[in-house]
């Protein structure tokens, strides 16, 4: 396809150079009703709230536009340096909210919806959320190109533009259903489709290996089935500067030689037929969070992305450079979110060697140069393995390159270590143990020259673990990022009232400084101040109230504490120890130990992977203990259990500003880093948590006093392997048998005998690998620290204040700040000013 057509530029050299759009209530109103009544053609008469949203957005994405030509312009004429963050899954969110507050249209917005007797904040709750992320790993992500933006950094997203994003949780007698999500049936107003920018992308067929005219050996792979991969672009804008990065997602379509070739054999419908083969690559995306499966589709999805998004940079690398990629490196970057991308190491190697000419060293030299890997979870059961057999299938030129990859990796450890073979075979990059499987991880950490965890323990664990053959080879490759969450987002746009106050206080230039909130400390002494920060928990509190009666059927009194635990379930995560806490505040009720009660509303939200039984049971076993808590007049006011059903962006986004109390009570050592509990943590909520991922880091900036620390280390987790013993942790205390004959008398299943027999195994499996029993003494007490506390109004409130006033660390501006210093060294650029 064209990509200019020059002669209507050269007639029209202004088209780029309309005036700009107006950023008043007037101009947005006026917009606003053209796209309501001409480009989707409605009247007031029949307003239908989707094209009320849309024609919001399409308002808002005009302005975006004008800034984004204006920021690439500016990138492309500076010739900077860029970096491009490759990733599977980008949880996005909503998008018109978050063009509001960076456009800095709140208000004008707001005013122009008032007078075409519209409410604002309603018409933001019309957008369905971007969840084209499982959980933290997307939802970083998302965060970081908002802080690249905000930054003014020249960074790129490039994902999947999935048909059907994370999929939609019901809760239907307890269990969990999953619907698919369709996000975009209504259509996207804020993405733009580039056909222009299409690419191909080779699947199966073989590797042809040839001599040119040189007598140079070349290779080159044939007989493939091709994909066509469409980008369509999202605009990230930076808050209040002018900028606006990119997103560009790739959907797979099939190419047109391929229909055609099997319409003139006659095969109309097989050529359809290949059509919606092309397209299955990106219909879906995988719900499965820490554990992979293996399936070749995902593989499909993984290379698409890879190979279409390098493409697309070697495509503008060559219009500008020609086939000159000897400065390739020094303007080049990739940082890899997991090991999800990692093709694109046999990938830039390919391209490099099979199209554009270079050889081995020089194509090796430019892929290690540019790839930086992050890795997210130590869990075995998540880490990456292809079969070599189906890899080859799908991939066969990549598995020659990734062989002889490995080949010269093995000579390098050979050198370094003569005669180890056993450290050989540990290290390979193809595990040839059983069948033989490709270990992403391995590969990633050969090709890059930068690998980081997520957090401290995190990035230390991976050294002394994990990697720790290859740290011993390339100590200086590894490196430490603590993850952050951007402040606009999760303060500014989703708690207006303590950001108000905030501003009123201190000033406003949190948003962009975080650390800037230490001057809050000064106000935790103040007894007015204190006053107002509760007031505005209080009304969070209220809302958060309104939509767990609404999606719930469970009423939660504000007055009482809200003790929060939202994420994806998973044993390591250990909800049921939280539930565990509740079944034994239920049986001090029934006791009638009710002296100096702290009444507590807990709430309990995540998804399980549709194929994890376990995870599955627990969320039954959470909606069933609500059942019987909720229902038992003896509770009344002193204790309310609520699953909250399909947790997504849009629900955190209402209730981290409402929480008291953030559970962040993994066995420590699993966690990575957590996000939400940064989350939490700046909206004034006090953790209480195991010395794991962030905690550490939350916990040293706040201060022991203000935390609520138990539980294992993950060193003395590690040593309890091979003696742990639960039953006799269960027999030694004095409430923990009352809460184990509880789950299995059946006062929690009486119509499903036996429902719960598993749960109650795990716990006192001398294998259980996430230690619950061993936390659980632990965990009781701290919480019983936690309800004094939370008695104490004053004390509480200041222990709040303190929270968010030392959350600054965790901005993703220091986050990504890091990864610009230590790892893509790009620079500013601000967005070209017309
Ligand atoms: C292949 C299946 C699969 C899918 C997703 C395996 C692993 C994942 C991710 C690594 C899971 C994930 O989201 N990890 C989380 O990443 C966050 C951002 O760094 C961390 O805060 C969390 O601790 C970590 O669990």
């Amino acid at each position: 396809m064209n990509t200019v057509n020059k002669p209507f530029l050269a007639k029209h050299p202004n088209t780029l150079k309309i005036p700009p759009l107006g950023m008043n209530a007037i101009g947005l109103e006026e917009d606003f009703c053209r796209y309501f009544n001409h480009t989707l053609g409605w009247d007031s008469a029949s307003v239908s709230s989707h094209h009320v949203y849309s024609s919001c957005a399409l308002v808002l994405r005009d302005r975006l536009v004008e800034r984004w030509r204006r920021t690439q312009r500016a990138y492309n004429e500076s010739d900077c340096k860029q970096a491009y963050y490759l990733s599977l899954e980008f949880l996005m969110g909503r998008a018109l909210g978050n063009a509001l507050l960076n456009m800095d249209l709140q208000g004008a917005g707001a005013e122009a919806m008032r007078n075409l007797g519209l409410d604002m904040e309603e018409v933001q709750e019309l957008e369905s959320d971007a969840g084209l992320g499982n959980g933290g790993l997307g939802r970083l992500a998302a965060c970081f190109l908002d802080s690249c933006a905000t930054l003014q950094l020249p960074v790129t997203g490039y994902g999947i533009r999935y048909e059907y994003g994370m999929f939609r949780q019901k809760i239907d007698h307890g269990h969990q259903l999953e619907e698919p999500d369709h996000w975009l049936r209504n259509g996207n107003p804020w993405e733009i489709e580039r056909p222009e920018y299409a690419v191909r992308v080779k699947f199966g067929g073989r590797s042809d290996f040839y001599i040119d005219a040189a007598g140079n050996t070349l290779a080159r792979w044939v007989d493939t089935q091709d994909v066509l991969a469409v980008p369509f672009d999202m605009p990230i804008p930076g808050y209040g500067n002018g900028t606006v990065n990119t997103l560009r997602l790739w959907k797979a379509t099939a190419t047109e030689e391929f229909d055609l070739d099997e319409f003139n054999a006659g095969s109309y419908t097989e050529a359809v037929a290949a059509k919606n083969a092309a397209e299955h690559i990106t219909m879906v995306l995988y719900p499965n969070d820490a554990s992979e499966n293996g399936k070749e589709l995902r593989l499909r999805q993984q290379y698409f992305l890879a190979s279409a998004s390098l493409q697309d940079v070697l495509r503008k690398w060559v219009h500008k450079h020609g086939q000159n990629f000897s400065g390739f490196a020094a303007k080049n970057c990739f940082q890899l979110n997991d090991t999800h991308p990692t093709c694109a190491v046999p990938e830039l190697m390919r391209l490099l060697m099979d199209e554009h000419g270079l050889g081995w060293d020089e194509a090796w030299e430019i892929t290690s140069n540019t790839m930086a890997y992050t890795n997210h979870t130590l869990l075995p059961e998540a880490l990456e393995r292809w079969a070599v057999s189906m890899f080859g299938r799908l991939l066969p030129r990549l598995l020659d390159i990734i062989r002889e990859i490995n080949a010269r990796f093995t000579r390098e450890v050979s050198m370094r270590w003569p005669g180890d073979i056993d450290r050989e075979r540990r290290m390979s990059i193809i595990d040839e143990t059983g069948t033989p499987q490709i270990r992403m991880a391995y590969l990633a950490v050969v090709a890059c020259h930068s690998v980081n965890g997520v957090a401290a323990l995190h990035s230390q664990l991976l050294q002394q673990h994990l990697f720790h053959d290859f740290f011993e080879l390339w100590p200086s490759k590894f490196n430490n990022k603590t993850n952050g969450v951007t402040p606009r987002r999760w303060m500014a746009s989703s708690n207006p009232l303590l950001s108000s106050l905030i501003d009123r206080s201190i000033g406003d230039a949190w948003r962009t400084d975080l650390t800037k909130l230490t001057a809050l400390k000064g106000f935790a002494g103040d007894k007015k101040f204190r006053t107002e920060w509760h007031k505005v928990k209080q009304s969070n509190k209220q809302r958060l109230a309104e939509m767990v009666a609404s999606d719930c059927g469970v009423e939660f009194d504000p007055a009482a504490m809200f003790d929060v635990q939202v994420k994806r379930i998973h044993e390591y995560k250990r909800q049921l120890l939280n539930v565990l806490h509740v079944i034994h505040l239920y049986d001090r009720i029934k006791r009638g130990d009710v002296a100096n009660w702290t009444s507590r509303c807990v709430l309990i939200g995540g998804k399980a992977a549709p194929g994890y039984i376990m995870a599955k049971r627990i969320i039954r076993l959470v909606t069933a203990v609500a059942d019987v808590v909720n229902h038992d007049p003896a509770t009344k006011g002193l204790l309310r259990l609520a699953f909250l059903p399909d947790y997504r962006v849009s629900a955190m986004e209402v209730i981290c500003p409402a929480a008291d109390l953030s559970e962040q009570i993994s066995t420590a050592g699993k966690e990575a880093s957590g996000t939400g509990n940064m989350k939490f943590m700046m909206n004034g909520a006090i953790t209480i948590g195991t010395l794991d991922g962030a905690n550490i880091e939350i916990r040293e900036e706040v201060g022991a006093e203000n935390f609520f620390l138990f539980g294992l280390t993950a060193v003395q987790v590690e040593a309890m392997r091979g003696h742990y013993d639960p039953a006799a942790i269960v027999a030694n205390d004095a409430d923990f048998p009352r809460v184990i004959h509880l789950l299995q008398s059946g006062h929690f299943n009486l119509f499903e005998s036996g429902l719960f027999d598993p749960v109650v195994q795990s716990i006192l499996n001398p294998n259980d690998p996430w230690l619950t029993a061993a936390d659980f003494r632990g965990f009781v007490d701290a919480q019983q620290e936690v309800a004094a506390a939370y008695r104490d109004r004053e004390r509480w409130t200041r222990m709040s204040i303190l929270n968010s006033a030392t959350s600054g660390k965790f901005s993703s501006d220091r986050t990504i700040q890091d990864y610009n210093r230590d790892i893509w060294h790009l620079p500013q650029v601000p967005a070209h000013v017309e």
